[in-house]
């Protein structure tokens, strides 16, 4: 079956990536492994490209990855971290969704997501899309990750110290959102932009007054970096016509201070295709140009400094009239129905997809600037500039079906996703990018067939002024006959594709199965570029704010404080007992329990399991936990240890007694 001539091609690969790994093992090095591998490959059936792929992902037992993914984790409301090349799940950050192996939502982060509550309606889930990991000039920073949630209009605040999140801000003048979240190039701002225009603030407006009272918004969050929070108080919003507002980004290095975003209704469609009307889907797609919102980020601050703002909400919101008035506003023309838009490397280039055009659009920040200081452009209905089409297009480029959304490297290539001929393409920039790659610019270089229908891409280090250009993930929304089914709910399928190599070269190495939800985005950080704790700084450190709780339990000074009906317990964890270990109250009394994790080791996680309480706790090395409850169930109930932390784990047990009422 496999020719002599076959196998010299794997073993030639084998032996080039064992060179390149700086293993220095040399021919000899695998040569008591050929027979054996060879015998493999033939058996499994492998190509001499499924072994190069084999090769340049497998992770030997204890190696950790070059890059990490942090990808949206769609319905389920969290982030993912995936390590790369090897397409490991590393860990799940929970954060819109309460998640119980993290305590989150069972004694722990409780405030941060009741503080996501809308109008004190719980929200157990959110529909995370766009991750942006903090950037300082224009580069991953790895301290913070942002992520929107598109079902709700929020945005949560997660600290790569301990990858948890910490903050959970609700929009006060939108439902839900799409365009975020995006940060500016020194984390100043986190943006979120809004989707399906409704009435601002939760207001009541019949649908035939759409074009009157329906409104888009995007919203940009101060972040205060010291704080590791967003400060609403110095955030505000632009109101915006009500055009679908779709995917923002923010103006880097020759565009810095922009913002550019998307829109895909200006047909100002209402659907309503039960009373026979045009359904969203025709009625949204009749131009043939939407507009690209182009945002004069320093105008709208200086008009929010100013005052020149109302409230909704009590939230600061620019109106439509001053955003024209004060020139913060302005539109271009884009083709059609359009979906990603993504601001090049040096900001100079703003690439824009039209999901029903198979062109990519190129506009240059310089003739943006030039047309409007020519104030080159003709009013919309709502008084917004538009810019002259052909006075801030650079360059369009034929790619293929269904574009929507692209990445960069560092050989001058971009990178679109096309759901529709369900490939990647590879195309050249021009401008100051021609030297760097071989090709002519501004032409598409090759495709490669993904499996199946990719929405987002991420490249490594993609979105930044520093692109890295070695991995691409096509994050696919179908994967049909990719897995084994599990039943008709298919998982996506993330693939890995190797960048590194110029011209018509792209080799897909992986195909993750994601069964957990529906991702939209990813960021792909050096790992290298990330220092996370692997124990809290010091014993009794709250996660909460970062520092030692002064009201922590404390090795020595475990005790039950009872003060009227309020019982403090203080308990502290280590392998394999709680301190204390039988625990007596009266029905009726309020609970508040402090946990104290006093371990130093790492890894040396306990949990807390409260039955008929609904409490599980992750304790991680240091962690202090303070959890409270109303004790209104009398009975006998055995608190444990939900981590398996030592061979006495199972020991690591108590009784929490709460005496009835009426004994
Ligand atoms: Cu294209 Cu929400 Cu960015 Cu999905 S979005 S793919
Ligand atoms: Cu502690 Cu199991």
């Amino acid at each position: 079956m496999m020719s002599r001539m076959w196998w010299s091609l794997v073993t030639a690969a084998a032996v080039v990536l064992v060179g390149c790994g700086g293993n220095g093992g040399g021919p000899s090095g695998g040569a008591a492994g050929n027979g054996d591998a060879q015998a493999i490959a033939a058996a499994r059936g492998l190509t001499p490209d499924d072994v190069t792929a084999a090769l340049k992902t497998y992770m030997p037992t204890g190696r950790h990855d070059d890059y990490i993914m942090f990808s949206s984790g769609g319905h389920s409301g969290q982030v993912f971290v995936i390590g790369l090349p090897s397409m490991r799940l590393i860990r799940s950050i929970a954060v819109f969704t309460p998640e119980p192996w993290q305590g989150w939502g069972y004694g722990v982060g409780d405030e941060i997501l009741e503080a996501g509550y809308v109008n004190g309606n719980e929200l157990s889930w959110g529909d995370t899309h766009h991750p942006a990991l903090s950037e300082t000039n224009g580069d991953y920073d790895g301290e913070y990750c942002f992520i929107n949630d598109k079902a709700n209009a929020r945005v949560a605040v997660i600290d790569l110290k301990d990858f948890e999140t910490k903050q959970i801000v609700k929009n006060p003048i939108a439902n839900n959102d799409h365009g975020g979240t995006m940060v500016t190039p020194n984390t100043e701002y986190i943006i979120e932009g809004g989707q399906y225009a409704t009435p601002l603030g939760n207001e009541y407006a019949p649908i035939d007054e759409y074009n009157e009272s329906y409104r888009g918004m995007v919203t940009l969050w101060k972040f205060d970096r010291s704080a590791g929070r967003i400060d609403e108080s110095q955030s505000f919003a632009l109101e915006l016509p009500p055009y679908w507002q779709d995917i923002f980004d923010a103006g880097k290095l020759a565009s810095e201070g922009w913002i550019f975003g998307n829109s895909f209704n200006t047909e100002l469609a209402t659907g309503g295709i039960e009373s026979g009307n045009a359904p969203f889907e025709a009625g949204a797609s009749q131009r043939d140009a939407d507009y690209l919102h182009i945002i004069d980020l320093p105008k709208a601050e200086a008009a929010f400094r100013a005052g020149k703002t109302s409230k909704i909400n009590g939230f600061a919101v620019i109106s439509l009239d001053t955003c024209v008035k004060e020139g913060i506003l302005f539109f271009a023309p884009e083709p059609k129905s359009p979906h990603g838009v993504d601001v090049a490397p040096k900001g100079d280039f703003i690439v824009v997809s039209g999901k029903l055009d198979p062109h990519v659009t190129i506009y240059s920040i310089d003739r943006i600037k030039q047309a409007i200081a020519d104030k080159n452009w003709e009013p919309d209905q709502y008084g917004v500039p538009v810019l002259d089409q052909d006075a801030v297009v650079e360059a369009q480029v034929e790619l293929g079906l269904g574009p929507l959304h692209t990445q960069f490297d560092d050989k001058g290539y971009a990178y679109t996703s096309l759901f529709l001929d369900t490939a990647v393409a590879r195309w050249t920039l021009g401008g100051d990018y021609e030297s760097l790659n071989p090709d002519v610019a501004w032409s598409l270089v090759t495709k490669i067939p993904v499996h199946y229908n990719v929405g987002h891409i991420a490249a490594s280090e993609g979105d930044t002024v520093s692109p890295d250009g070695n991995y691409l993930v096509s994050l696919n929304k179908w994967s049909v006959d990719r897995f084994f089914p599990p039943g008709p709910l298919l998982p996506q399928n993330f693939q890995l594709i190797d960048i590194a190599e110029s011209g018509d070269k792209m080799q897909l190495l992986y195909d993750m199965p994601i069964g957990i939800g529906e991702p939209h985005y990813a960021q792909i950080v050096k790992a290298d570029k990330l220092s996370p704790w692997t124990v809290y700084p010091e014993i009794g450190w709250d996660p909460l704010t970062q520092k030692v709780d002064s009201n922590a339990a404390k090795a020595g000074g475990e005790r039950v404080v009872r003060q009227g009906r309020n019982v403090d317990i203080y308990m502290t964890a280590i392998r394999s007992h709680f301190t204390p270990e039988h625990v007596a109250i009266n029905q009726g009394d309020h609970v508040r329990w402090h946990i104290t994790n006093v371990e130093r080791a790492e890894d040396a996680t306990h949990g807390f399991a409260l039955p008929a309480h609904n409490v599980n706790l992750s304790l991680e090395p240091g962690e202090a936990v303070t959890f409270e409850f109303d004790a209104d169930q009398a009975g006998v109930f055995s608190y444990y240890c939900s981590e398996f932390c030592s061979a006495l784990h199972l020991e690591m047990a108590g009784y929490l007694m709460v005496k009835p009422t009426a004994l």
